[in-house]
């Protein structure tokens, strides 16, 4: 259980996978919550969840303090208006975690569809970006916050079909560190975790609700949980405030990489 000061954590994609583990993670430390996604019924179910698993602390058990927003991170209107009208108890975030995020489609780029392509910049990058924007100056004038972002492998190892995906994750690998060269001087800290092979609805998405075509990627192998990405994310959080984790890389044991390809005639 933390102590003097509990952090306020803002969760992006709070309703499914990673970030709804993230959510129950923190909130077993006595994190204030801030948990946006689209599917608000999905961010109620969870909150109803983690109010019911009361926190034990010294002055006895208490429901976490939760706040829920309905939010698209593609619309930039609607994410300064969500942080700007933040209630005061949850105004003064110290960690984002930019988690909101997927892919759409594995085609290879001369058949991909270009709304997908367009979809996974406005949401992948654009949205991360929106939130960033809004919540970061609040964190350097205040002197506390960390943001972390979920970038993936993908980021830097190619694999056929990731196209757009792997790139706008590598622009969050590239960005990270870019905003710890620009806040260099204030206590805010800046992390990507790139996770590998994971079992959350990130394939079921990707193949468009094609349960089968899902299944299939994770067959055979055990991957890595959201529960595994949660862990990560907390234990860099809570870490000395003087400690920057910039970029760790988590794979399930199973996974590896597939070399170089070579099309012979
Ligand atoms: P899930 O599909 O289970 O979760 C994705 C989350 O993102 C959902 O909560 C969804 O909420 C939210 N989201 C998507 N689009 C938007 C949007 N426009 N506005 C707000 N929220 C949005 O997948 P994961 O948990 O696996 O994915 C989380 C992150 O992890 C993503 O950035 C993904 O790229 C990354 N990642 C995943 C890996 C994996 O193998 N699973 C590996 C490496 C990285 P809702 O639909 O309700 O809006
Ligand atoms: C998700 C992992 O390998 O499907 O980022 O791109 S992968």
């Amino acid at each position: 259980t933390m102590t003097a000061q509990p952090p306020i954590v803002f969760i992006t994609g709070a309703s499914s996978g990673f970030g709804a583990a993230i959510a129950r993670r923190f909130a077993g430390l006595g994190a204030r919550l801030v948990l946006a996604a689209r599917r608000y019924e999905r961010l109620e179910a969870l909150a109803a969840e983690l109010s019911d698993s009361r926190i034990a602390g010294p002055a006895g058990a208490r429901a976490p303090a939760i706040h829920l927003i309905r939010l698209d991170v593609r619309d930039r209107g609607a994410v300064d208006k969500a942080i700007a009208e933040l209630p005061p108890e949850f105004s003064e975030v110290t960690v984002l975690v930019n988690n909101a995020g997927g892919a759409l489609g594995l085609s290879p780029a001369h058949e991909a569809d270009l709304n997908d392509w367009e979809e996974m910049i406005d949401t992948n990058v654009k949205g991360l970006l929106y939130c960033t924007r809004a919540l970061l100056p609040g964190m350097v004038a205040r002197d506390r916050g960390h943001i972390i972002n979920i970038g993936s492998v993908a980021a830097e190892t190619p694999y056929p079909g990731s196209n757009v995906y792997g790139a706008c994750k590598a622009f969050v690998a590239q960005f990270s560190l870019n905003l710890r060269s620009d806040i260099l001087g204030s206590r805010v800290r800046v992390t990507d975790i790139e996770p590998g092979m994971a079992e959350t609805e990130f394939s079921v998405v990707r193949f468009k609700g094609d349960q089968e075509k899902a299944a299939a990627v994770y067959r055979g192998v055990k991957p890595l949980s959201a529960e595994d990405i949660a862990e990560s994310v907390v234990w860099c959080a809570m870490l000395p405030e003087h400690v920057n984790v910039n970029r760790l890389e988590l794979m399930p044991v199973m996974q590896a990489f597939a070399g170089f390809a070579v099309k012979r005639s």
